[in-house]
């Protein structure tokens, strides 16, 4: 073991050098990766390109293990350099605990279902703090290196200087810039120990002032501005609202249907006491609109009574009220949410079910999203065509006037701005699934409670 440690220190200075920058191409990697996938912008824009990019964010993700690992290794050495730099402590623990919060919380987002939806949440939240906190220290951290990389005058010093010899040895970041730029850096390692016991070596060469390092790293942030810009601004837009609760998504509601929908007393006030959480807003479209005007909602296909209601018509529907707690599989929950709405077994009830039909496709009024469920899926009598929340309307934002809520599926399946249900004779493919969702979305400990079913299939 021992021997086996020492044989991983050799040419400590050097290996440091390479994992700190694996390290930093990974996470440019992640955060560009990351950020697209959190952003509202790109998931209108990806596509299938999405549950691709998801992947390569998991496996890399996985394989910053690695530079960890090995760092972990060498830390010890390290540690004792860095005695007399209390602030490189500091960032070293700084990033590390970074590294490794990321990568717990990221392992718990990818197995969300064994995880299920308590412990999502909690990764959720320190995924994304972590990265709000580390990402804007790392790039402050990698722009300021650039800098320093880039002013001759603080390169001048040290190799006047003797006396910061040692000094640059203690710190290997600070030779990371320096011996990255020369071929020497790049060869075998025959060059570990000269490189380690002489830092200045390389220094002492002239150097272009804009190296293909520099340029690599331009390019970098070009490339992060280019990504990130989009997401951050979004990002900051939303959390400098002061309020971006449901009420103030009311009084800026774009939705203009006459008359409002009137709360029965088991909504208002909410029996389930209020929503604990927030919703984030997701659509792959623009969010779209409604009024009298355009509304309408229809139920058609393989029924024996197609039909289609105006706004007047369907607020006049019997409406019931439930309790129930809404996630998304990237890890957030809404929790005890009060809906008032239509069941949906009700309405299929109503409207008469062929025995051809197998599914139950619901449409969005965006004009883009679907989804589907089974016929016996459909007899669970917590599915519901919601109409209010909390005893309130339901904000165009989240989906209103009318979205689906299916309680004991992952909330891909809540179709928003739903106007159409269609009896089908065959499965469809919804559309998340088609870009690489699961096709079974039950939530880890449903009771999938479905009773005796009407059709009797
Ligand atoms: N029309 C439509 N419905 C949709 C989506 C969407 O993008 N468009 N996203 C689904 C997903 S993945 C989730 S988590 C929830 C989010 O609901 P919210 O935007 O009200 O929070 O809506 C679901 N229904
Ligand atoms: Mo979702």
């Amino acid at each position: 073991m021992k021997q086996w440690l020492k044989n991983r220190r050799k040419g400590y200075g050097k290996k440091l050098v390479s994992i700190h920058a694996w390290n930093a191409w990974i996470v440019v990697i992640l955060a560009i990766s990351g950020l697209m996938l959190v952003g509202g912008f790109w998931r209108e824009i990806l596509g299938i390109g999405r549950v691709w990019l998801k992947w390569l964010h998991i496996i890399v993700g996985l394989a910053m293990l690695a530079p960890v690992v090995y760092y972990l290794i060498l830390a010890g050495k390290h540690w004792k350099q860095l005695r007399n730099r209390p602030w490189q402590r500091v960032n070293t623990i700084f990033v590390l605990a970074l590294l490794v919060g990321w990568l717990l919380s990221g392992i718990v987002l990818w197995q969300f279902k064994l995880a299920g939806p308590r412990w999502s949440n909690a990764a959720l939240l320190i995924h994304d703090l972590l990265t709000w906190v580390g990402l804007p220290y790392i790039i402050y951290h990698s722009i300021t290196r650039t800098k320093w990389l880039k002013d001759p005058a603080r390169r001048a010093v040290k190799t006047t200087t003797t006396s910061t010899r040692t000094q640059n040895t203690a710190d290997p970041s600070d030779s990371i810039s320096d011996e990255k730029e020369t071929p020497a850096a790049i060869s075998s390692s025959q060059f570990d120990r000269s490189s380690e016991r002489d830092p200045l070596k390389s220094e002492e060469r002239p150097q272009p002032l804009y190296t293909r390092r520099a340029f690599i790293r331009s390019a970098v942030g070009v490339g992060l501005a280019v990504t990130l810009g989009p997401t951050f601004i979004s990002w900051v837009g939303r959390n400098l609202k002061i309020d971006n609760s449901i009420d103030s998504m009311l009084e800026n509601d774009p939705n203009r249907m006459v008359p409002l929908p009137q709360p029965l007393s088991a909504s208002s006030p909410p029996i389930g006491g209020g929503a604990e959480g927030h919703f984030r807003v997701y659509t792959v479209t623009p969010i779209p609109s409604f009024s009298n005007a355009n509304w309408s909602f229809r139920i058609d296909g393989l029924v024996e009574r197609a039909q289609v209601w105006n706004w007047e018509q369907f607020v006049k529907l019997a409406r019931t009220v439930q309790v129930s707690d809404f996630h998304c599989v990237t890890g957030w929950s809404v929790y005890k949410n009060t809906w008032e709405g239509i069941s949906l077994a009700q309405l299929l009830k109503q409207a008469g079910v062929k025995s051809e039909a197998h599914s139950v496709k619901f449409y969005s009024g965006d004009g883009v999203y679907t989804d589907a469920i089974t016929l016996d899926q459909a007899q669970m009598e917590d599915i519901m065509v919601a109409v209010m929340h909390d005893g309130k309307p339901i904000p165009a934002d989240l989906g209103g006037p009318v979205r689906l809520v299916i309680p004991q599926m992952y909330a891909y399946k809540s179709v928003k701005w739903l106007n159409r249900i269609e009896l089908i004779d065959s499965e469809h493919i919804g559309y998340w699934e088609e870009r690489g969702y699961d096709k079974d979305a039950w939530l880890t400990g449903a009771a999938q409670r479905i009773p005796n079913n009407l059709s009797g299939s």
